[in-house]
């Protein structure tokens, strides 16, 4: 194993494969992300960029995923009259390829966007209220996108069933021989087993519409700037492709509307604030809105238990087969993620009339 400098001064050596403008002086480990490795990139002119290793365990056709996000970026950005310093770009090999494959792994390079900052915390209200509206532009932005441009980068991402599927198929396994101390949470999976079917069987029949949607819209992978009150960037495209609506609702609520830390053990400090969603649902449907139909709009706070679930079980699923997924930086950790979710769930299902109301009627506000 290399040590943190060595592996540093590495990140930095791949750096030089790409078309920076002046050459990268410095190199840290930067954000939360849970799947790819990110790095933020000073260069001798002062410009920064990110630059990642991206997680080929999950993403496994990497040619396929950097074409999407190409695609993407580049449209998003002509949609925009932002300026070109706040819009996500890839950022070229000096072979002009969108990532280089290095011995280590796949790498690729963004401009850094520093007009905004994701949050890692509890948001305020306003805070929501912005990454919300930031979300809801991208969808918009992102509703001409021919949706048979993009490949899935992952496949089945947002099918429940087959979550589900692998889930038992975790229990049944019993890899890391964990099962005998969750018996409660597998429980709680099962208890509710009737959700994983209710979007996808809907979208099969065509009353719920196929769109491009990001898939992860979680607090983090959004860019805004408090100080000017508005939203900058949404990033993380990996999982640009085809989707809900439902989805990028529900799991910005998911991600949002907690009151405490994803991966909380203390649970008496979790809980569902009906506040943020407010703010969450006002932010996201005055943007998007307008361009949804009517069942979509009476769905969306069923999305947001959805995700809340699916989160829920991937990371009970994941710490069933060792912590082989999601990033852990402790014993439990994936555990302790599951159990809040769980909470979230229980807590949502009982405000299900209020978060159904107030979605619809900022949706049907929609300008
Ligand atoms: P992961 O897939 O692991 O979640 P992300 O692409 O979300 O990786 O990147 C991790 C974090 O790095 C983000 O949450 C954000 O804080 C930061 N980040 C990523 N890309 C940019 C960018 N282009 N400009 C500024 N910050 C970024
Ligand atoms: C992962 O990459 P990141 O940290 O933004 C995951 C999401 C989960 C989220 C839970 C590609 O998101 O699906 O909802 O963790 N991304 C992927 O925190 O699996
Ligand atoms: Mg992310």
């Amino acid at each position: 194993m290399m040590n943190n400098e060595n592996q540093i001064n590495r990140i930095a050596e791949i750096a030089l494969n790409f078309a920076t403008l002046s050459a990268p002086v410095k190199c840290i480990r930067y954000g939360c992300g849970h799947i790819n490795d990110t790095y933020r990139l000073t260069c001798a002119g002062g410009e920064e960029y990110i630059l990642q290793r991206i997680n080929n365990h999950v993403f496994s056709n990497v040619a396929e995923l950097m074409e999407n996000i190409v695609g993407v970026t580049e449209y998003v950005a002509s949609k925009s009259r932002q300026p070109d310093s706040e819009k996500l770009r890839v950022i070229r090999t000096k072979d002009k390829a969108p990532y280089f494959k290095a011995p280590e792994g796949y790498f690729r390079m963004y401009n850094f966007i520093s007009e905004g900052i994701s949050i890692e915390r509890v948001p305020t209200t306003e805070e929501l209220y912005l990454s919300a509206a930031g979300f809801g532009r991208f969808e918009k932005a992102l509703s001409g996108y021919p949706v048979e441009k993009l490949y899935d980068s992952i496949p089945d991402f947002h099918n429940t069933l087959k979550r589900l599927e692998k889930f038992e198929v975790a229990v049944a396994a019993d890899k890391a021989n964990r099962v005998k101390e969750v018996s409660a949470e597998i429980d709680f999976v099962r208890s509710r087993n009737v959700y994983a079917d209710a979007v996808i069987s809907k979208m099969a029949s065509g009353d719920i519409p196929v769109r491009v949607t990001h898939n992860d819209t979680k607090l983090n992978n959004v860019l805004i700037d408090i100080q000017g009150k508005r939203p900058v960037a949404v990033i993380d495209l990996d999982t640009v492709m085809r989707g809900s609506i439902l989805y990028d609702f529900g799991d910005g609520v998911r991600s949002g509307t907690s009151t405490g830390a994803e991966d909380e053990r203390d649970l008496t400090k979790v809980g569902f604030s009906k506040e943020l969603y407010a703010a969450f649902a006002r932010g996201f449907a005055g943007e998007a809105g307008r361009s949804m139909t009517r069942t979509e709009k009476s769905m969306l706070y069923f999305g947001a238990i959805l995700m809340t679930y699916e989160c829920g079980m991937r990371f009970l699923t994941d710490y069933l087969e060792g912590d082989v997924y999601f990033k852990v930086h402790r014993d439990a950790q994936n555990l302790d993620r599951a159990r809040t979710q769980f909470k979230l769930v229980e807590e949502m299902e009982k405000e299900r009339m209020f978060m159904r109301d107030a979605a619809e009627e900022y949706a049907n506000g929609a300008r």
